[in-house]
């Protein structure tokens, strides 16, 4: 086989950025599998660049400009930079390639964009790739059947993380993966339906020995979707690799698995954030360990919990989804307020219910409804819109809601409780730091504006209200500012999809999906 020049881009930004945060933080998000392609590819003998792309970078002047073929990992919110850098690498005579959530939640949409879509990429899928290596307008959607059983160790992903450490100027988050998968089966997540797996710990361990020899006390953030299923089997690999607290870890774990013995193990072993989804106090549970309990008791349940976890670990995040089916009127936005008085320590991330296309087969249900609507992807990431129609709100009553809380959630009196209530420099100035920047004031101004809009802008109320498919030019300058220099490659059309797609295909009965191997 020719040896082929390969660049891989692996998008964490949507486009360019100057903000302190996004320095700090954005090296932080790197993503496993495009370091895990750039592994193979070498192994199969070809030549790799992979840039990841923080919003700092000159991609055109990072990757060479004779490529062969172009691997780029992308978010749905990423989708447009990842559509403009597509047409941009084929217009100079590149393949290119999609993988990701995006090209996992919405297929049919991309493959119009490039050469190939994958779904579960294994490395047959990317052999079958590399052979075929040819042009396909538009793309071919490929999967493996399931996902990988094994990935190239950190050790073997070190020449790619190294270099993208390296932009991380005050901390540097090694990403590591412990299992695939997840045993439960929350109806809105696009886990529900893979099966669980472990990665060999043998594997692990030698990692986490491997890592000890690199920094002086090393960060591993597990990008397990639910880390700690098998809690003994990895904290057991954890003490046999490392001297208590050499490494510290960051994980995202469902409460069910945050028992006090486990926790007290988590603490001994250098676990410093942990970030558990509540999502609802009148929905999903078995999630939180909550059973049947609705409303203000699962608040005290839940809040006496992460009380408890912050005992142990300095730094938690409790998860939520806002404007779920089951909520209605002020009090699951009220009982939300009621729980940041009992926990003052812990961060609220409020995410908007979002339908990612083919993400859960819950999707389908928002689908038949008529509820989805077709917001630009750029805007789907779990707080710049909502796209699905929420059942007992309406749009201004759910955002006067929305605004009200986020306010309460980053008032100077929660920051100030927040700040008193954490331990530690660096839980401090994360708290504080996320509160002031984007995620805390900037959503509050944001939220605000759409507010506004829905007030004063027929455009938006028809749009909102599925009168009309026309965008509001609000939506499209944003986009036009976000990507930069980036918007001039963007497709004709792109700004624009077909919300429905996951139904139609469902109806159609024709499979999308072509097994790779
Ligand atoms: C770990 C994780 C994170 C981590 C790490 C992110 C990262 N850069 O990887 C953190 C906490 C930083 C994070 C942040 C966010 N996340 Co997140 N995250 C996850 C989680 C739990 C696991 C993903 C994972 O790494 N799995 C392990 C990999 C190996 O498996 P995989 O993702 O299934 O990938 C397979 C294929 O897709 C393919 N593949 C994957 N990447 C690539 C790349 C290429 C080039 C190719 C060819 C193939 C390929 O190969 C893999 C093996 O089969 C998923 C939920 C889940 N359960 O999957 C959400 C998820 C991916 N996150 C989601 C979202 C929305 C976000 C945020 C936007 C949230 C927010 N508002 O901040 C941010 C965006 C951050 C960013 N821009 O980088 C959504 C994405 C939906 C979408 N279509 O965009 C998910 C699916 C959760 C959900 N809501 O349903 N996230
Ligand atoms: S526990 Fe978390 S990862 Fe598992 S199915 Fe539920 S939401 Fe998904």
């Amino acid at each position: 086989m020719k040896k082929l020049h390969i660049g891989i881009v692996d998008i964490v930004s949507r486009g360019p950025t100057r903000a302190l945060y996004a320095r700090v933080m954005n090296a932080n998000l790197a993503s496993i599998m495009p370091q895990v392609l750039g592994v193979w590819c070498r192994q199969e003998g070809h030549q790799v660049t992979l840039v990841c792309y923080t919003g700092f970078e000159d991609l055109l002047q990072e990757l060479p400009a004779n490529v062969d073929l172009v691997f780029i990992g992308a978010f749905t919110e990423a989708a447009h930079t990842a559509y403009a850098l597509s047409r941009l690498f084929q217009s100079r005579g590149a393949l290119t390639v999609l993988g990701g959530p995006h090209a996992r939640c919405y297929p049919e949409d991309a493959s119009q964009y490039f050469d190939y879509v994958l779904g579960f990429t294994d490395r047959e899928t990317l052999r079958d790739i590399l052979q075929d290596c040819s042009q396909h307008r538009p793309g071919i959607h490929l999967a493996a059947r399931q996902q990988p059983v094994t990935l190239p160790s950190v050790r073997e992903r070190w020449p790619f993380i190294e270099p993208t450490l390296r932009k991380a100027p005050l901390i540097k988050m090694v990403p590591m993966l412990g299992s695939l998968g997840c045993p439960y089966t929350c109806s809105f997540c696009i886990d529900a339906v893979v099966p669980y797996q472990s990665m060999d710990l043998r594997v692990l361990r030698d990692d986490l020995k491997f890592l000890l020899k690199q920094f002086k006390r090393p960060l591993v953030g597990w990008h397990d979707p639910n880390f700690g299923v098998r809690f003994d089997d990895y904290l057991d690999t954890i003490e046999e690799a490392v001297p208590p607290g050499g490494i510290e870890f960051i994980a995202e774990s469902s409460l069910s698995l945050l028992s006090e013995p486990h926790l007290k193990r988590l603490r001994r072993n250098g676990f410093k954030a942990i970030l558990p989804g509540v999502e609802s106090w009148f929905d999903l549970g078995n999630k939180s360990k909550t059973g049947g309990l609705h409303g203000l008791d699962k608040v005290r349940q839940v809040s006496a919990h992460i009380n408890l976890i912050l005992t142990y670990i300095p730094y938690v995040q409790a998860n939520f989804v806002l404007g779920l089916d089951s909520d209605q009127g002020r009090e699951p936005f009220e009982l939300t307020k009621r729980f940041l008085d009992l926990t003052p320590g812990v961060f609220p991330g409020y995410s908007l219910l979002t339908s990612f296309g083919r993400a859960a087969a819950l999707n389908l249900e928002y689908q038949r409804a008529g509820r989805v609507l077709p917001f630009p992807f750029h805007f789907l990431n779990n707080n710049q819109s909502m796209n699905v129609r929420p059942r007992n709100y309406c749009w201004p009553e759910f955002y006067d809601n929305l605004i009200d809380l986020t306010e309460y959630s980053f008032s100077s009196r929660a920051i100030f409780r927040r700040f008193r209530a954490t331990e530690g420099a660096i839980p401090r100035f994360m708290n504080l730091v996320r509160a002031v920047s984007s995620e805390g004031f900037g959503r509050i101004r944001y939220h605000r504006e759409i507010r506004k809009r829905l007030e004063t802008d027929p455009q938006f109320t028809r749009y909102f209200d599925q009168q009309t498919p026309e965008l509001p030019a609000f939506y499209v300058n944003e986009v036009q500012r976000d990507l930069g220099q980036l918007w001039e490659w963007l497709p004709q059309g792109a700004l624009h999809h077909d919300a429905y797609a996951y139904l139609k295909s469902e109806r159609s009965g024709k499979p999308l999906v072509h097994v790779a191997g």
